[in-house]
C-alpha cells in the first residue's frame, strides 16, 4: 500500500522548518541521520519524565521500570530483524562501535598473523579503519572484492578471493555513496563455504527495508538507530550466540561482571557482557520506539516508496546535461544519488542548494577509497527516506540548474 505521506510528514517536526525566512528544509541527508518522529521524542522525554532511573541495580520501581523499558526495546529490535532471540542483540553507541566491538573482541582472539580478512572497495571507514588497524597489530591481511564501473561488487573476484581462505568477510549491505544494494544473502552463503565468518554493516539497509539475519544466516550485522528515525548515541550488534558466548568482553567495568575480587574477575553472560557502565537508557527507548514506528509504517511499504522517489530523482537527475550519478540503475539500489557536475565543485554545489533551504551532503561521505577508485575527490550526494517526496526532488533537479546558471 502507498504510504500517505502527507501524515508521515506531520509526525516529523524537522520537516516543518524554515531553513531561510519563506524558505522551507528540503531535507535530502537521511543517509547521514534521518530525523525523529514525534513518538520517538515522546518516548525519551517520558522516560526522564516518569521513570528515570539505572538499570538493573535498583529494586525500586522506578529501577524496574527503567529496566523494563530498556530491555522491552531490545525485543522490539529482535523483532525487528528476526533474531532468535533478545540476548543476541548488544547495545552499543552506533554502527562504528559494532563492528569495532567485533574488531577487537572477535578479531583480537580469533586472528593471528597473516589470517585474511575480506572487505569490499565501497566499505564506509567505520569497516575499514578497524581492519586496519588489526592488520598494524597481528598483522592480519586484508583483500578488496573490486567494484566494477557502474557500482557492482564483482562476484568473480570475490569468488577468487575466497580460495585464499578468509577468516571474515565483512561487506556493506548497501553502499552510503553509490546505493548498491550487495546481494547479501549470495556473499554470506560463499562466505560460509569457504569456512570464513560474515559482518554485514546494515547502517543503510537495516532503516531502509526488511533484514531478516536468519534468513541472511549472517554472523554478526552492524547498525545505527539514528538512521532509522531514532535517536544519536546508540546503536546494536547482532550476533549468533556461539560466537557471541565465545568472546571476550570488549570493556570492563560495571554490569558485564558476574562476580569481581581484588585480583579477578567472571563475566557476564551476554548481552551484559558487552555493555559496560551505564547505557544510553533514554536513546535506548527512543531506539525501541523507532522500530515500533517504522515497524507500524511497514518495511515493505517504505522500500516501494523509497524506491520510486529514487527511480523518478534519477530519471530526473540524469536529464541535466553535465550531471553524472554514481552506482547502478535503480532497480539495484536503495534512496541515494551521489553525483557531480561538469566544472563545478560538490561542495560549491551543496551550499548554494542550501541558499533554496535543500540539505545535501558532499565530500567523500566517510568512503574515501571508493572515491579514489572513482577518480573524484568528491560527490554531493542527495539521499531519501519514508518522508521523501517527488516535490523535493523536483526542487533539488531546480536548485541544480541554478547552480549551473551561477557558475556559467
Ligand atoms: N556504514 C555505513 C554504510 C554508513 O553509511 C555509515 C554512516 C556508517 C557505517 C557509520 O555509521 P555511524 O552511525 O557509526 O556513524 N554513514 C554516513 C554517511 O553516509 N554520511 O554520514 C554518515
Amino acid at each position: 500500500m502507498a504510504l500517505d505521506i502527507r501524515k508521515i510528514r506531520d509526525d516529523f517536526p524537522t520537516l516543518t522548518r524554515e531553513i531561510h525566512p519563506g524558505i522551507p528544509l528540503v531535507y535530502l541527508d537521511s543517509t547521514a541521520t534521518s530525523h525523529k518522529p514525534e513518538a520517538v521524542l515522546a518516548a525519551m522525554d517520558g522516560y526522564y519524565r516518569r521513570s528515570n532511573a539505572n538499570i538493573h541495580r535498583g529494586v525500586h520501581t522506578l529501577a524496574e521500570e527503567a529496566t523494563a523499558l530498556y530491555e522491552q526495546a531490545r525485543e522490539s529490535i529482535a523483532g525487528f530483524i528476526n533474531a532468535p532471540a533478545a540476548r543476541q542483540v548488544i547495545y552499543t553507541r552506533n554502527t562504528t562501535e559494532s563492528i569495532n566491538l567485533v574488531a577487537y573482541s572477535w578479531g583480537r582472539t580469533n586472528l593471528q598473523s597473516g589470517d585474511l580478512v575480506i572487505a569490499t572497495e565501497m566499505e564506509h571507514h567505520s569497516n575499514l579503519v578497524p581492519w586496519h588497524m588489526l592488520a598494524a597489530e597481528r598483522g592480519i591481511r586484508l583483500e578488496f572484492i573490486p567494484v566494477t564501473e557502474d557500482g557492482l561488487l564483482d562476484l568473480n573476484e570475490y569468488r577468487k578471493l575466497l580460495t585464499l581462505g578468509p577468516k571474515l568477510v565483512a561487506f556493506t549491505h548497501m553502499s552510503n555513496v553509490l546505493g548498491t544494494i550487495n546481494p547479501a544473502k549470495e556473499i554470506i552463503r560463499l562466505a560460509h563455504e569457504a569456512g570464513a565468518l560474515t559482518l554485514l554493516d546494515g547502517a543503510q539497509s537495516v532503516p531502509h527495508f526488511a533484514v531478516d539475519v536468519q534468513d541472511l544466516d549472517v554472523d554478526f550485522l552492524a547498525f545505527s538507530a539514528h538512521k532509522m528515525v531514532g535517536p544519536t548515541g546508540i546503536g546494536a550488534l547482532y550476533g549468533k550466540k556461539s560466537l557471541l558466548d565465545g568472546m571476550p568482553p570488549f570493556m570492563g567495568g560495571g554490569d558485564m561482571i558476574k562476580t569481581v575480587h581484588l585480583r579477578s574477575f567472571t563475566a557476564n553472560t551476554i548481552p551484559y557482557k558487552f555493555e559496560a557502565g551505564t547505557p544510553a537508557i533514554a536513546e535506548a527507548v527512543g531506539f525501541g520506539a523507532a522500530i515500533e514506528y517504522l515497524t507500524a509504517i511497514g518495511m515493505d511499504a517504505i522500500a516501494a516508496h523509497e524506491h520510486a522517489i529514487t527511480e523518478y530523482a534519477l530519471e530526473r537527475l540524469e536529464e541535466i546535461p553535465g550531471l553524472r550519478v554514481f552506482g547502478p540503475s535503480a532497480d539495484k539500489k536503495g534512496g541515494v544519488a551521489a553525483f557531480v557536475l561538469d566544472g563545478i565543485h560538490p561542495h560549491d554545489v551543496a551550499q548554494i542548494l542550501d541558499r533554496d533551504g535543500i540539505a545535501v551532503r558532499a565530500g567523500h561521505h566517510c568512503a574515501q577509497p571508493l572515491h579514489e577508485k572513482f577518480k573524484i575527490p568528491a560527490t554531493s550526494r542527495a539521499s531519501f527516506y519514508l518522508y521523501s517526496t517527488t516535490a523535493e526532488v523536483d526542487k533539488l533537479v531546480e536548485g541544480i540548474y541554478k547552480v549551473k546558471k551561477y557558475f556559467s
